[in-house]
């Protein structure tokens, strides 16, 4: 069975360019996981993460990932091996990835909500050698799911954290082939003992992001320590983060936005405290926040209106927020209206962040006036990052005019993960990512996004590809066509809707004469029983005679999205 990673499945920064980042010092020799050996050595006591279960120091931490490691490695695991890793928020989460990082592995990095359809996907793509989970996500049996995967790659080990989501130890068949638990892993290694451990190509892949995707198939992204850890360390000033910082991760811990902008990584690098919460609603993240003294949040806009609205009816004289400094808002677009109302109502300052997981990240600084933190979404982080804003024809439009936007610098891919016909179209012969996005750059280099090129849906900040939801839909023998598209919603911003032409057959009746809502349900349990992740279900279903077709006769679904904010 082949695994692992090759030189020709991803696309290097060419050898002049990355010659020129390490001169110019951006580029570290150090992988990323070396992150936490200076803090476990110099302040080993200060508090590095917190959830439910765990209040670790630092040398807790980087001890917790040496054992991991040993334990890896023991298990046959090492250099450029691929590991699926699903985990909820928790501590655990950053000690295997620290032990992945330390074996020289590569982690695919799962979210929570993923089911069998994409999981699979990946770990065909990634040709992984183990499965990282809790047992159970909700509803979701990860045991079955590892199995599953087994069909395609016999030889996978599951490695399991009890008690990290919703499962328990009870969950777990006992001693199930293939299947080895957290603490069978650290077990066997005396704490404090340092395994031998491989060296580590810092300019090599150090984990595979998932794109948002915008066809069939969503790609990978290989990001490399020197470039992960390079976009963290620019961030960490910008972000305001210090030893003294204390990061309420609520987004899923593994998206590039609670990663490295600057996220967990970024307490990291300069000491400060991760606070891991099961999940973003006002009544789990308010009382964290004042009982662990949080100093910095990263929500999407959906959980910020949330937060908004459960502040806007309560205000108590024991306000559970004064800790929090700053507030950062990204991963969709984010209205004027509700950002003005952030420091008012929450009491501290917004960040606005505009990245995505190929790379490029921009912030509105905190100390830009109110206006550019209001209406923009920020400049990038880097001095070395090169954007261009283009009309159709790739070339330049003056600033203040709409374009798409296109990305190149010291951590932005060069190219996706095993795709070389997908990459031709996704990036410059130069090596320019094309973003997908239309947005204005104003004369000082703030960047406003103003709708969207791409054939994505972005449902309060998940991304979903409408071919690939499209594509299961066709699956369905009562089905002859199907548009995917994105309507406003005031909450998500957009949601799902999909267009469905019926076949002229038996199985048409599935969809045949429903009311609205069993149509929606019928056709939500369809995709579902496909192992679709349920965020990327429809919203809404519609059974209609015609699809408007363009010119060539592609299917326009720019003119179905009507008026939403992506159709200015
Ligand atoms: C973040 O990353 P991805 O990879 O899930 O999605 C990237 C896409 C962008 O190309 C853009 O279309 C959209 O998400 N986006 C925004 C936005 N932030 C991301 N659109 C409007 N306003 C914003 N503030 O979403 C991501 C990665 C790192 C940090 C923050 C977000």
């Amino acid at each position: 069975m082949i695994s692992g990673i090759f030189d020709d499945d991803w696309v290097r920064v060419p050898d002049d360019v990355a010659d020129g980042y390490r001169r110019a010092g951006l580029w570290d020799t150090e992988p990323l996981g070396t992150l936490t050996r200076t803090q476990a050595a110099s302040a080993p006591e200060s508090l590095a993460v917190v959830d439910g279960r765990h209040r670790w120091s630092y040398s807790r931490l980087s001890a917790e990932a040496d054992s991991l490691a040993s334990g890896l490695l023991r298990e046959g695991l090492g250099p450029q091996d691929t590991v699926l890793v699903q985990l909820p928020n928790c501590a655990e989460f950053i000690a295997v990835l620290l032990a992945l990082w330390r074996i020289g592995a590569v982690p695919v990095m799962g979210l929570p909500a993923h089911r069998l359809s994409e999981l699979q996907s990946f770990a065909d793509q990634a040709r992984i050698s183990a499965y990282v989970s809790s047992g159970r996500i909700d509803d979701f049996d990860q045991v079955d799911a590892a199995d599953d995967l087994r069909r395609q790659r016999p030889d996978l080990l599951h490695i399991v954290v009890p008690g990290a989501g919703t499962s328990t130890r009870g969950d777990l068949p006992d001693d199930a082939p293939g299947q080895v638990t957290y603490e069978d892993l650290r077990a066997a290694t005396a704490t404090g003992s340092t395994p031998e451990l491989p060296d580590v190509d810092p300019y090599g892949p150090a984990l595979l992001q998932l794109s948002g995707g915008s066809t069939g198939t969503p790609k990978l992204i290989p990001r490399t320590h020197a470039d992960y850890l390079y976009s963290v360390r620019a961030s960490v000033p910008v972000c305001g983060i210090t030893a003294d910082s204390v990061y309420l991760c609520a987004l899923p811990c593994a998206h590039n936005f609670a990663m490295s902008s600057a996220g967990i990584l970024g307490q990291l690098v300069a000491g400060g405290t991760v606070v891991m919460a099961p999940d973003p609603s006002p009544g789990t993240a308010f009382p964290l926040i004042r009982d662990e003294k949080a100093t910095v949040a990263g929500v999407v806009p959906p959980v910020a209106l949330l937060w908004l609205a459960a502040r806007a009816h309560s205000r108590s004289a024991d306000d559970p927020l004064t800790s929090l400094r700053v507030l950062q808002v990204g991963g969709a677009r984010f209205s004027a209206e509700a950002a003005r109302r952030v420091p008012t109502v929450l009491g501290c300052r917004l960040q606005q962040v505009f990245g995505m997981a190929e790379g490029l990240v921009n912030y509105t600084r905190l100390d830009d006036p109110d206006d550019i933190v209001f209406t923009t979404q920020g400049r990038p982080v880097s001095p070395a990052d090169e954007v261009r804003i283009v009309d159709d024809n790739d070339d330049d439009v003056p600033d203040g005019e709409p374009g798409h936007l296109l990305a190149r610098g010291p951590y932005t891919i060069r190219g996706y993960f095993r795709a070389p016909e997908h990459n031709a179209r996704s990036f410059t012969d130069d090596g320019f990512y094309r973003t997908g996005d239309i947005v204005v750059r104003s004369a000082n280099g703030d960047i406003t996004v103003v709708g969207r090129a791409k054939d994505q849906i972005n449902r309060g900040g998940e991304k979903i590809a409408s071919e690939e939801v499209e594509n299961h839909l066709l699956a369905h023998p009562g089905i002859l066509e199907a548009a995917v598209v994105g309507e406003p919603d005031r909450l998500l911003g957009e949601r799902v809707v999909a267009h469905l032409i019926l076949q002229d057959n038996d199985r048409a009746a599935d969809f045949a004469e429903e009311k609205p809502s069993a149509l929606t349900r019928r056709t939500r349990e369809f995709l579902a029983a496909r192992g679709l992740a349920t965020y990327k279900l429809p919203d809404r279903v519609v059974v209609t005679t015609e699809l408007p077709r363009t010119a060539v006769g592609k299917m326009s679904t720019a003119s179905l999205r009507g008026s939403g904010p992506d159709a200015r």
